[in-house]
């Protein structure tokens, strides 16, 4: 199998992190590549040109990062997803509320690179409200987290790391005391340590950075 990713992509990250807890590293050859530019390969497996995107040996292709950490998931014992009742719904709303803040982080940080008489300031605040909202909820409820490490954490601990990584003046930690404490403990994680996103300068006409 062969993933197609972007280092500083979060919704990539998650799925470097499923990779790293389930062992798969060996069977799955990650090829890096920048969605902003023309990636042929990466447009023939993904109409939507989006990282990342999973090409399965049989030629076949898995998009988007949920529907991948799934596939992967049930590929071996030990799952990161219950594989039925209320818990398998419980984890996967987490995902969707991790993937969900994630979505408003990226949005902000996208308008926020377009010249600034074309910015709105309006969509910025109503991302930026998201953003505090699913903060402030995930934190009175980190508790419900399960003791063993489920997709949800691994999908909290990627929006949390693309907030550090883009929007460091959020300054989430001192909103957030108990999740902070969490993500202070959960970081160490060989998965989270592995996959940490780095300033990555693609070649550009411009000198911009365009990555994720
Ligand atoms: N819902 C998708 C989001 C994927 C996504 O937006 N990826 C970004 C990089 S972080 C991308 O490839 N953007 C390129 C583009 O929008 O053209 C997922 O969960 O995989």
């Amino acid at each position: 199998m062969k993933l197609l990713y972007s280092n500083t992509s979060p919704y990539s990250r998650k799925v470097r992190m499923v990779i790293h807890e389930k062992g798969l590293q060996q069977v799955i050859t990650s090829v890096a590549c920048n969605p902003f530019e023309e990636v042929p390969d990466l447009e023939a497996a993904n109409p939507l040109g989006k990282v990342p995107t999973l090409i399965l040996d049989d030629g076949a292709s898995l998009y988007d990062s949920p529907v991948i950490c799934a596939y992967l998931d049930a590929l071996t014992p030990g799952r990161l997803i219950p594989e039925s009742g209320r818990e398998r719904w419980d984890i996967l709303r987490w995902e969707a509320l991790c993937d969900g803040m994630l979505d408003a982080t990226y949005n902000i940080v996208m308008e926020q690179r377009r010249d600034a008489q074309e910015q709105s300031a309006d969509w910025i605040g109503q991302w930026k409200s998201q953003v505090g909202r699913s903060l402030d909820h995930i934190e009175s409820s980190i508790d419900m987290l399960p003791n063993q490490v489920t997709l949800a954490q691994l999908a909290l601990g990627a929006a949390l790391g693309y907030l550090d990584f883009r929007l460091p003046d959020l300054d989430w930690r001192s909103r957030c005391p108990a999740l902070a404490a969490w993500d202070g403990e959960f970081s160490a994680r060989d998965a989270m340590q592995n996959t940490r996103p780095e300033h990555v300068h693609w070649a550009q006409p411009t000198g911009e950075s365009t990555d994720a």
